[in-house]
């Protein structure tokens, strides 16, 4: 590992916030070295079990357990502006916080997006709220491929929270269930058609139902609407609140704070025979299986004679001499008996 990598990590450890920043673009720009990172990192803290003792670094650096909160729900339900108003609630607890805001629409990944950097400028002042922005894998939305190793490097900053923030009606949350402890579905007065056509996935994501812009006259019709179709489904140890909140106003957002806290103690005081253990699993599968695909295309993509096997294939498939699964089987053969030459 390079010196300059070293002294970064050191830097991080010692809770330098910019340190914290570099780190995550480190990761971004070389995915494939997150396991060798996060062992060094495990290593300084270690090392610096001593200077703990002494003082100079908080213990919560050491052996950091953040509460990890997921937030899904369809665009513009007022997702990040609920995380601002959880932030302003969770720092006058004077406990701090670390966001990951995932923008499906951007590609580009780093520093903040404009929208969330307007709706959380306030606290980019606060030395105990960090708030970072990450461009999508793009094709389906969802979370970003590095989602987990920020939020990850948030927890070990020390931050005693880590929001996930995601747009997503889909497979994206899977993603977030099997990252986050508490998951929010937020939706808006106007969400019937969402809530109607996704019955069942919503069911087994949401741990909180938030209704937000409860300003609008269908708020009830929403809450009736969600009601009825928890009592319909498959009783859970667990039954998902429905709650109204007027983000922008910051309304019903300390009642928020009290239901997620709910159930995190609920989480502690049932780890074993949770009926969500299933869910978490799944949606880990899931979530594990989306990665390797991502992952194997990235490989995939990163060598030159495959990418050209690609392209010929492609005009096979456009001349329609070649059925794109026997196109796929043909590379796979190719791979798979090295008959073909990685090596650039
Ligand atoms: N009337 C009303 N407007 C709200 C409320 N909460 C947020 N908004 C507004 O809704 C708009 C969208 O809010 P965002 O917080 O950007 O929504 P989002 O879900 O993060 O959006 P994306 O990340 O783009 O999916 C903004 O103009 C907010 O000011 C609310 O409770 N009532
Ligand atoms: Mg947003």
């Amino acid at each position: 590992m390079q010196k300059k990598l070293y002294q970064l990590i050191e830097a991080f450890v010692q809770g330098n916030r910019l340190a914290l920043s570099r780190l995550i673009s480190y990761l971004e720009a070389h995915p494939e070295e997150k396991s060798d990172i996060f062992a060094t990192i495990q290593a300084y803290k270690k090392k610096s079990k001593n200077l703990s003792d002494s003082g100079s670094i908080k213990a919560s650096f050491l052996e950091n357990h953040a509460q990890v909160l997921g937030i899904t729900g369809p665009p513009g339900a007022g997702k990040s502006t609920l995380v601002n108003a959880l932030i302003h609630e969770i720092r006058k607890k004077g406990e701090s916080v670390g966001v990951v805001a995932v923008d499906p629409s951007s590609p580009i990944s780093g520093g903040a997006l404009l929208g969330d950097r307007i709706r959380m400028q306030e606290h980019t002042q606060d030395s105990k709220v960090f708030v970072r922005s990450l461009g999508s894998r793009g094709h389906h939305g969802g979370l970003s491929l590095h989602a987990e190793a920020v939020a990850k490097l948030m927890e070990s900053f020390g931050f005693d929270w880590v929001i996930l923030e995601t747009v997503g009606v889909g497979q994206s949350e899977c993603e977030i269930v099997s990252l986050a402890e508490t998951t929010l579905v937020v939706l808006t007065p106007e969400s019937g058609d969402t809530v109607q056509s996704l019955k069942a996935g919503l069911m087994e994501m949401a741990d909180i139902f938030v209704i937000n812009k409860a300003d609008r006259p269908e708020a009830p019709k929403r809450v009736a609407q969600i009601r009825t179709m928890l009592d319909l489904g498959q009783k859970l140890s667990w039954s998902p609140p429905i709650t109204l909140t007027q983000a922008h106003q910051g309304e019903g957002i300390a009642e928020l704070l009290r239901l997620i806290q709910k159930h995190q103690k609920f989480l502690q005081q049932n780890k074993k025979k949770i009926d969500s253990d299933a869910r978490f699993k799944k949606s880990r599968e899931q979530y594990f299986k989306e990665l390797l695909k991502e992952y194997f295309y990235l490989w995939f993509e990163k060598h030159t004679p495959l990418r050209q096997l690609f392209a010929k294939q492609l005009e096979k498939i456009e001349r329609e001499e070649l059925s794109p699964d026997i196109a796929v089987e043909e590379i796979l053969q190719k791979i798979l008996t090295k008959n073909i030459d990685l090596v650039e």
